[in-house]
């Protein structure tokens, strides 16, 4: 009689059979019957501000890898895996990035792709860290993010310690300049990069005829740029992204300065040619990876993209690949849990979009390779 009233305005069908269970001595099934794993994966970069093109290229890139393995029947754990994108804006500010890292944090998300910028990268992997979530950042390249002894933290690209001896190299030796001249943005990128490139051109006996700073706001270069031209060197060098390389390519044209001018990878972007418009001709530019037409399924990745997305600005492959492989751990260690797939991450061997993914100890690519560009009739054009 009792339970007749307790089960009246009952209208979840689970419910009433756990009651009825319950009565029988049995025990009820759970108060989730479904087979389905929702695996939720933050995708952290700018949304907003001078660098929110290249942040939707990063999510977009995620975007589509989650689409893609749901059309796989993933299943993990005996279950079938949904995979979610958690998208988040840190406006490439580090304070930003924290707060959001911790945000996902407190999500408990499953794991996290980002964030674009070093500067945010770094003070967030310790967030993930602290809280055990792998973190897999497709862009952020300077150094120090993989190597504080985080053992959630890894990276898609070769890092700038190895882009910056490239760039040197190839200043010194291919283009054989004996005087350059640097500019970074002030950021952990782009003064990172800089001054490796500083350490490698020295190293190569390449002399250093004046280092300046500006930020990754800043538009107007004039007043440094006329302090360059004094100096008349061989090649100018940016450490900074496109918001800044596009401008400082029309402003290096319009002073009239034939030096050289070359950027690393956050001034590469199919964006760069869009503000540098004519400037951008002879324009050298380097980027982790091999062009996107010799990497192994790169030919089919672009037109997928470009189908939905639009041009690639730099990153969207490896944003699709960081993905790729959290997923790829998940399944080898048929967990969603981090702390149990974490380990899997270490012995991965996966065949991505942009490389053969294997980490190292520090959760490095193995065997990151970076490519020089020259901008030739708008076209990114690999020597
Ligand atoms: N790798 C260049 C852009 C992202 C960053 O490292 O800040």
């Amino acid at each position: 009689m009792h339970r007749s009233h307790a089960l009246k305005g009952v209208h979840a069908p689970w419910l009433v059979a756990a009651l009825l269970l319950a009565g029988c001595g049995k025990a009820p099934p759970p108060a989730s019957s479904s087979d389905v794993l929702t695996v939720r994966i933050g995708s952290v970069a700018p949304l907003t501000g001078p660098q929110s093109h290249l942040g939707h290229d990063n999510e977009n890139g995620a975007r589509l890898a989650i689409a893609d393995a749901n059309t796989q029947n993933i299943i993990i754990g005996g279950k079938k895996a949904h995979f979610e994108l958690v998208g988040e804006d840190d406006a490439a500010d580090p304070k930003t990035g924290t707060i959001v890292a911790q945000k996902l944090a407190d999500a408990r998300v499953n794991g996290v792709v980002g964030h674009l910028n070093s500067g945010t990268t770094i003070p967030a992997s310790k967030v993930y860290a602290d809280a055990g979530i792998v973190q897999v950042s497709p862009s952020a390249t300077n150094p120090k993010y993989t190597h504080q002894g985080f053992k959630t933290a890894f990276r898609v690209m070769a890092n700038d310690e190895q882009q910056g001896h490239v760039l040197g190299q190839f200043v010194t030796g291919t283009l054989k300049a004996k005087t350059v001249a640097v500019i970074d943005d002030a950021t952990a990128y782009g003064q990172g990069l800089a001054d490796e490139f500083e350490k490698a051109v020295t190293a190569a006996g390449g002399k250093v005829v004046a280092h300046e700073h500006t930020d990754d706001h800043s538009t107007d270069f004039s007043s440094i740029l006329t302090r360059i031209k004094s100096r008349a060197p061989d090649l100018i060098f940016y450490g900074g992204m496109d918001a800044q390389s596009g401008p400082m390519a029309k402003q290096i044209k319009s002073l009239k300065i034939t030096s050289a001018f070359l950027t690393g990878d956050g001034g590469c972007s199919h964006e760069f040619a869009q503000l540098a418009g004519d400037a951008a001709e002879g324009v050298y530019c380097s980027l982790p990876g091999v062009p996107l037409e010799k990497m192994p399924k790169g030919a089919d990745f672009k037109q997928r993209f470009n189908a939905q997305y639009g041009e690639i600005q730099d990153y969207a492959p490896y944003s699709y690949d960081a993905v790729g492989v959290i997923i790829a751990a998940m399944k080898s260690a048929n967990s969603t849990d981090p702390a149990k797939y974490v380990a899997a991450m270490g012995n991965l061997n996966y065949p991505g979009v942009t490389a053969n993914i294997q980490f190292d100890a520090n959760g490095d690519l193995k065997g990151g390779e970076v490519t020089l560009y020259q901008w030739k009739k708008g076209v990114k054009t690999p020597i």
